[in-house]
């Protein structure tokens, strides 16, 4: 009743362990499954490895999170390195970053061999020459987009920016390039302030908010996008309980990730959301997640 098929990838459900929580080794990736994720979503990898910034990185708030990490990741080769032996018998999307379109394509072109799909981060929402500044203009979105589907035939899923005042020309802008399908939202660019050291708590002081708190504005983003988008959406941003799931369904995302529920409460959330998203559509007649995608958009 759960399985679906998005990108010529099927999935046991519709939900996805987004980028950045607890995926930074093939193992973790595999309990996600075995704990209930349709698809998992590596930690954004780029050409040179990097440490990431100095803590603290995160901050807990009621909620949600903001988190500045820096782009921790190994870098292309020892990613590969890692991964290359590794069987997976789930999809496993790779995320990739880069500062400009060649290096987003040369990250394709390596890292193609252990992805079952690509997840461009044109989004992160500090990182400077990365992400954000480059996923805010329509222009740089299709110049990356386009040259990552010059290398690679694996699909591509473009993954957008909320701090821009209109995401649905980036989402436009990526299927004109070629994308297979987009995921919004990234974090929403943030601040907290410790009022007693009179200084952001956060060492890179600016950092991406997530959580429960941008749940309304990343639903705001799937809807207006699944107005004007033909390729699929794949819904992300503060996805806590089975019924925020199904709202993002409703509003058009064909397939959802969480990312700050798992870190706050662990692999088990997917389980307890795919049960609910079950007992939902048995109640109400609907037999496939299929039949619900969209709904709310035909009023
Ligand atoms: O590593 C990070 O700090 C980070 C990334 Br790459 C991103 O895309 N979004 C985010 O909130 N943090």
């Amino acid at each position: 009743m759960l399985d679906i098929e998005i990108l010529g990838l099927k999935m046991k459900n519709p939900l996805i362990l987004a980028s950045g929580v607890v995926d930074m080794t093939p193992e973790l990736l595999k309990r996600a499954h075995r704990e209930g994720a349709g698809a998992v979503v590596t930690k954004s990898i780029g050409k040179e490895p990097r440490k990431g910034y100095e803590n603290p990185t995160i901050v807990e708030l009621p909620y949600g999170l903001i988190n500045a990490m820096g782009l921790p990741n190994p870098g292309w080769e020892a990613f590969l390195e890692e991964f290359k032996g590794e069987k997976f018998d789930f999809p496993v999307i790779v995320s990739i970053f880069g500062g400009a379109p060649e290096e987003f394509a040369f990250l394709a072109e390596k890292l193609q061999e252990v992805a079952d799909a690509f997840e461009l981060n044109l989004s992160c929402p500090h990182a400077k020459g990365y992400g954000m500044e480059i996923g805010q203009d329509p222009n740089n979105v299709y110049e990356v987009v386009k040259a990552v589907k010059d290398v690679t035939d694996k699909p591509i899923i473009a993954k957008l920016t909320p701090n821009t005042n209109d995401i649905t020309k980036l989402g436009l802008a990526a299927e004109k390039a070629g994308a297979d399908a987009v995921s919004a939202i990234n974090t929403l660019k943030a601040i907290a302030i410790d009022i007693y050291a009179k200084r952001p708590i956060l060492n890179n002081k600016i950092g991406g908010y997530s959580g429960p708190g941008i749940k309304p504005i990343a639903l705001r983003a799937v809807y207006d996008l699944a107005r004007v988008l033909d390729i699929p959406i794949i819904g992300i941003g503060g996805i806590t309980t089975w019924q925020d799931a199904v709202e993002f369904l409703l509003a058009g995302a064909s397939a959802l990730q969480i990312g700050t529920a798992v870190y706050l409460r662990g692999f088990s959330v997917f389980k307890e959301i795919a049960q609910g998203i079950e007992n939902y559509l048995r109640e109400e007649g609907f037999k496939s997640v299929h039949e619900i995608v969209g709904l709310a958009l035909k009023v």
